[in-house]
């Protein structure tokens, strides 16, 4: 199944940032810290190159995470900084005070000709719908500007907010992009709540989830359901959490689909664990495979 969620907000909201980046002086990407590579749109980083615009990836949601993977992407993520590319990497929670007190200065350091009292500076936040754009907003004007939500598209339109006279901030609503070229990036961003539950059916998206999690984090599953989840493939694991819990249909059939949102919802709150869809090493080989929605040609242009 391959998951793709472009409503008419998003083509709009695409429009708008172009033209806004030409204001900002840099962008600070939020991504999930879950799935740093399926989370980082490429849309984004096009429109920030067009324009030249260096980029602080926040990995958020880092409490989420598991700590090893994150780790990993950070050194990946320095080691491709150290390449030349204006990008640098923080992994936090904007949950945290202390953890949002640091993007300031990181954000500075990427255009220090800003630090001047008579140049406020001027930072777009941008990022795929749900990962926490508008908290990130909240926390650092320290007041409630942007509505927060844990569904995606609750930011439906751009707003700026003067923080104070040396710091202005846009808050922009989540970007998808028109075609994910790689099922396993659609099925990362729907487990995680990034696309609208009408472009997805949960039974499939828990399917490829729960494989993923017996494979890598066996514990965490057995921990949380009482049963053993070794060797178990995805249907297999929704069936086992359906008996379990005694999730059953009229005629003792396992209540599939009942079972498929516990795993999401126990996934997407934490109840699981700290947990990582992916780590740099995993996304190498995914992106070495070639894509099953081949993108036709000159199209990839035309979406910049
Ligand atoms: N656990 C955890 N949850 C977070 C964190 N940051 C944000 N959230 C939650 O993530 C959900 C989405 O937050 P928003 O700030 O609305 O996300 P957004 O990126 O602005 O979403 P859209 O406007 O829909 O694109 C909310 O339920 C937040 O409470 C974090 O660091 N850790
Ligand atoms: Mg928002």
């Amino acid at each position: 199944m391959s998951i793709g969620w472009f409503p008419g907000h998003m083509a709009s909201a695409r429009k708008k940032a172009a033209e806004t980046l030409a204001k900002v002086d840099i962008v600070v990407e939020v991504v999930d810290a879950r799935l740093p590579g399926a989370s980082s749109n490429p849309m984004i980083d096009s429109l920030r190159r067009h324009r030249q615009r260096p980029c602080l990836k926040v990995l958020n949601k880092a409490d989420l995470a598991d700590p090893q993977a994150t780790a990993a992407w950070m050194r990946a993520l320095v080691d491709s900084a150290a390449k030349g590319d204006k990008v640098r990497a923080v992994a936090l929670t904007c949950r945290k005070a202390s953890d949002v007190a640091r993007i300031p200065r990181l954000a500075l350091e990427l255009a220090p000709h800003r630090d001047n009292p008579l140049k406020p500076l001027r930072v777009m936040v941008m990022g795929i719908p749900n990962v926490g754009k508008s908290t990130l907003i909240n926390a650092l004007a320290k007041r409630k500007v942007a509505n927060v939500g844990d569904e995606p598209a609750i930011t439906k339109s751009q707003q700026r907010i003067d923080v104070n006279d040396q710091f202005v901030l846009f808050d922009t609503p989540g970007l998808l992009w028109p075609r994910i070229e790689h099922p396993s990036d659609g099925l990362m961003l729907a487990a995680s709540h990034a696309v609208g539950v009408n472009a997805y059916i949960d039974e499939e998206v828990a399917n490829f989830l729960g494989e993923a999690l017996a494979g890598r984090y066996p514990a965490l599953l057995s921990a949380r359901y009482r049963f053993d989840p070794s060797g178990m493939d995805g249907p297999d694991l929704i069936d086992a959490i359906a008996k379990r819990r005694g999730f059953v249909l009229k005629g003792g059939i396992p209540d599939r689909e009942k079972a498929a949102i516990t795993l999401l919802n126990d996934y997407r709150s934490g109840a699981l664990g700290r947990i990582s869809l992916e780590t740099p090493a995993s996304r190498a080989a995914m992106l070495a495979e070639p894509a099953t929605v081949p993108v036709p040609p000159g199209d990839e242009a035309a979406e910049a």
